[in-house]
């Protein structure tokens, strides 16, 4: 890939302040495909003032009507649905995952923009009751300078799923792609500016989570931290957030449960808890990993995934007949790799462990063929960890009590996918299970115009939506006295 790039700071490109600069690698190949700045504490501190002017200037807030920040964010959609293929093919060679899928994220990017700049003319406030002598007003206010910190799985769909409702709510924002894949937001910026956004109002800076990560947690000139990534890393910035009293929104993975009855519509259940696990290398925070099976069609239902896992075909995410890619290092293979042995030292069986692709130009790659276990008991490690690669647990039960016992005995509580023709079971279940998403009979649907977060260890606060967007909100009351 020609051209190294650059980060976006004030409205420019900018090397590091130190001239730092840090490889990106290609995941099907093992090759170097570019490089990027590697952002430090002094160009988050350029940044974040960047930002800070911008907002204290009420440059894209306050005095921008709001029907003119609509139509930026209106056009930074149009901006990316122009460019949908380049930038979905930019995604595939910088994380590894299937060209299909990369299309619909983009796709997807582009309408989240489009959803909150509706809002953006929408965001009325309340009057409530006080008696003849007043009255009081509520409003709603930006919450100020934002630290964006995504991670590596969805690169674009993250960005956009932060970036778009704090322009939105009149925030102004500092965004920090993943060290893994900083591509698509640099693009991001490029789309941004060409849609006409205001210097400083959204900035990206490239660089390490420890480098460029933290320092923007710690920054005092930030008024709140939206992150999404492992429940590690989330606890420190948790702790450093709230420290500095910041406000804060936590989306921290999981280890969802998949609930498959013996009454459910077999194939289409069975296809789902594949898709559920298997779907972009089995790099998705909701994924459906710890698969519950009634015991009545444990053994049926085995035979079933095991048929479907093996019709997986692994490859360059660019080649039209992959059905899944490779993960998105060296460093995360290792960590599935590792997972896999813990799980065979643990006394799981392995049911099956697919093959890895053929080809000396992919001999490189970061590729973790799927494996399915059945696990001996829910106390392993492989059914409790959330792992992050192609890797099934499978576990039976015996009745709807039994399923909701296991599905919560996690310290998570993102998703939970349940598979029944039973209206009255699905339900119970749905109630029962503590997750901030249920899925009855369809899994890992996340609507922009839906929720997205998690209770428990899964994180702290709601995406997307109008949640989405108050969490960039402040609400300011104002009392009005009559008399
Ligand atoms: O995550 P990190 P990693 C989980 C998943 C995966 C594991 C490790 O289980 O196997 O985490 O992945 C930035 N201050 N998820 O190590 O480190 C970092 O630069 C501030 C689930 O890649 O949490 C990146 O931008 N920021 C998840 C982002 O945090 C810091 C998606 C995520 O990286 C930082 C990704 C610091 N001290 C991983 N350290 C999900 N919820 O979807 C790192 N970062």
């Amino acid at each position: 890939m020609s051209g190294e790039r650059l980060m976006f700071v004030g409205g420019e490109w900018t090397e590091a302040r130190d001239g730092a600069r840090m490889p990106v690698f290609e995941p099907a190949t093992g090759t170097t495909l570019t490089s990027v700045p590697a952002g430090g504490a002094a160009d988050v501190d350029r940044a974040v003032t960047a930002a800070r002017h911008c907002f204290d200037e009420n440059r894209w807030s306050g005095e921008v009507p709001p029907r003119r920040r609509a139509a930026v964010l209106n056009r930074m959609a149009e901006g990316i649905r122009a460019r949908a293929g380049e930038l979905a093919r930019l995604e595939v060679r910088d994380s590894g995952k299937p060209l299909s899928n990369a299309l619909a994220e983009v796709e997807e990017a582009a309408f989240i923009f489009e959803y909150y700049a509706g809002w953006v003319t929408k965001l009325a406030g309340e009057v409530t009751p006080v008696g003849p002598e007043a009255i009081n007003m509520i409003v709603h206010e930006p919450v100020g300078v934002c630290g964006l910190i995504v991670p590596w799985n969805f690169p674009l769909l993250m960005a956009a799923q932060k970036v778009a409702p704090a322009l939105a709510a009149g925030c102004t924002a500092v965004l920090k792609p993943a060290e893994d894949t900083p591509l698509s937001a640099l693009e991001l910026a490029a789309v941004a500016a060409a849609a006409g956004l205001p210097a400083g109002a959204l900035n990206v800076v490239t660089g390490t989570g420890p480098g460029a990560g933290a320092p923007l947690v710690e920054h005092p000139g930030i008024d709140k931290i939206s992150f999404t990534g492992s429940r590690e890393v989330g606890a420190m910035v948790a702790a450093g957030a709230g420290a500095a009293l910041k406000r804060v929104t936590l989306e921290l993975g999981g280890k969802s449960p998949n609930v498959l009855f013996a009454d459910a519509s077999f194939d289409e259940a069975v296809a789902g808890t594949c898709r559920g696990v298997f779907d972009n290398q089995g790099e998705v925070c909701s994924a459906g990993t710890r698969v519950l099976i009634q015991r009545d069609v444990f053994d049926a239902a085995l035979a079933a995934i095991t048929e479907r896992a093996s019709a997986i075909r692994l490859g360059d995410g660019l080649d039209p007949l992959t059905t899944m890619g490779p993960l998105v290092s060296a460093r995360q293979r290792d960590r599935v790799n590792r997972y896999i042995e813990i799980g065979e030292r643990e006394g799981a069986r392995v049911v099956y462990a697919g093959t890895p692709p053929i080809g000396d130009r992919l001999a490189g790659g970061y590729f973790v063929p799927p494996v399915v276990f059945h696990a001996p008991s829910q106390r392993l490690r492989i059914a409790q960890e959330e792992i992050f690669g192609p890797v099934m647990t499978v576990l039976p039960f015996d009745d709807a009590e039994e399923a909701i016992r296991l599905a919560n005995d996690t310290a998570f509580g993102l998703g939970a996918a349940v598979w029944t023709n039973d209206v009255r079971q699905g339900l119970r279940v749905a109630k029962a299970v503590r997750a901030g998403v249920v899925w009855l009979n369809d899994t890992q649907a996340a609507p922009t115009e839906g929720i997205w977060g998690g209770f428990k260890a899964s994180g702290i606060g709601r995406e997307l939506g109008r949640q989405g967007l108050e969490a960039y909100l402040e609400p300011k009351q104002i009392y009005i006295n009559l008399t």
